[in-house]
């Protein structure tokens, strides 16, 4: 395939009766000019239409950082809403380029599945979330409790884990549909709602009447790092959507920003000069545009702008940076070098 120009691989590929989900993806995504995204059906931070109906969020972030990146405009995304339990489904049959909807990386998800993540765009772990009423404060006092929870998520396994370590009898409730598990969580079909952090901060933020009557119990029982996620064996498309969050982070490293992009086109430091393709090289090494990093601060901003505008300070959510701060600040996240 590498052989071939990536027009005649796809040109062979759709003649050949090959479904999409086979063909080289930057290619279609070229010849289709958009890069379709699954993501949530509507869950705030992450993944939701705004007011005017327009899709916003850090996994929107993601799919805009990969559109600047491949076609270089980051509105050239189609979104595509999906439940927990159709998203790789969507993803293997070919209706969707990339997944990026707070998707937890497992090795069974990431082999078996038939995906392979590109990334890790938000280190997360599962939590539970209760009504101040219930009078609790640690989750070792949900004995008894009725859980709600999603279907096709990694929080069902997590939580029979963790029940089971513990010594704490439940009784799950699981759904499908999100809007359905916060209605019935709403309506005390559930006394607690289980689900990655970001997700108990979501939906406490955007979903409750009254967020002060609820909160999220301190214990976080799993390690759930979300990232966006592509076809296994789609080699180069992953690698566009991996450097595309590391050209975020090492943007915020070095200090450039939405802001002041134009000004550092003009720096001396080789780094700046070679991240921004003023020194060219590394688009090509891509198979992008020179400007493919420019155009992603440009357009979407650094990972620390992406963070703060949808689910940090900047937003309703008001999640701490914590393990998502760069490395230099003692977080987790550090981009490999461009170079
Ligand atoms: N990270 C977990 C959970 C992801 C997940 O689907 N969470 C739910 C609960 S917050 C969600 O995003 N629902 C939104 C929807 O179905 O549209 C996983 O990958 O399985």
């Amino acid at each position: 395939m590498r052989g071939l120009t990536t027009a005649a691989t796809l040109a062979v590929a759709l003649a050949a009766g090959v479904p999409a989900a086979r063909a080289d993806t930057l290619a279609l995504v070229k010849q289709q000019g958009a890069v379709r995204c699954g993501v949530t059906t509507g869950f705030a931070g992450f993944s939701a239409p705004d007011a005017k109906g327009e899709w916003k969020g850090l996994d929107v972030d993601m799919c805009r950082a990969v559109a600047a990146a491949a076609l270089g405009d980051a509105s050239k995304v189609k979104i595509v809403p999906l439940s927990a339990q159709q998203r790789f489904t969507a993803l293997q049959s070919g209706e969707i380029d990339l997944l990026a909807r707070n998707t937890t990386v497992t090795e069974s998800r990431d082999t078996s599945l038939g995906a392979i993540h590109a990334a890790i765009n938000f280190y997360d772990g599962q939590g539970f979330l209760v009504s101040k009423s219930l009078g609790i404060t640690s989750a070792k006092q949900l004995n008894g409790a009725t859980v709600c929870m999603q279907t096709g998520t990694s929080n069902e396994q997590n939580m029979a884990d963790w029940a089971r370590a513990n010594g704490v009898q439940y009784k799950p409730v699981v759904i499908e549909q999100f809007n359905e598990v916060v209605n019935a969580y709403a309506a005390g079909r559930c006394d607690v709602f289980t689900t990655d952090a970001s997700g108990l901060y979501s939906t406490r933020a955007a979903n409750a009447p009254n967020p002060d009557d609820y909160i999220i119990l301190p214990e976080i029982i799993s390690k759930e790092p979300l990232g966006p996620v592509v076809r296994h064996g789609d080699n180069q498309f992953a690698d566009i959507v991996r450097w595309a969050l590391f050209a975020q982070l090492e943007a915020e490293e070095y200090g450039i920003t939405s802001k002041n992009v134009d000004e550092m086109l003009k720096s001396d430091n080789p780094s700046i000069k070679r991240i921004l393709g003023v020194t060219p090289g590394m688009g090509k090494a891509l198979g992008v545009d020179e400007k493919w990093v420019y155009n992603i601060i440009k357009q979407v901003g650094n990972y620390g702008e992406m963070f703060e505008r949808n689910v940090g300070q900047g937003s309703t959510l008001k999640i701490a940076r914590g393990q998502n701060a760069l490395w230099t600040q003692g977080g987790l996240q550090y981009a490999p070098p461009i170079r």
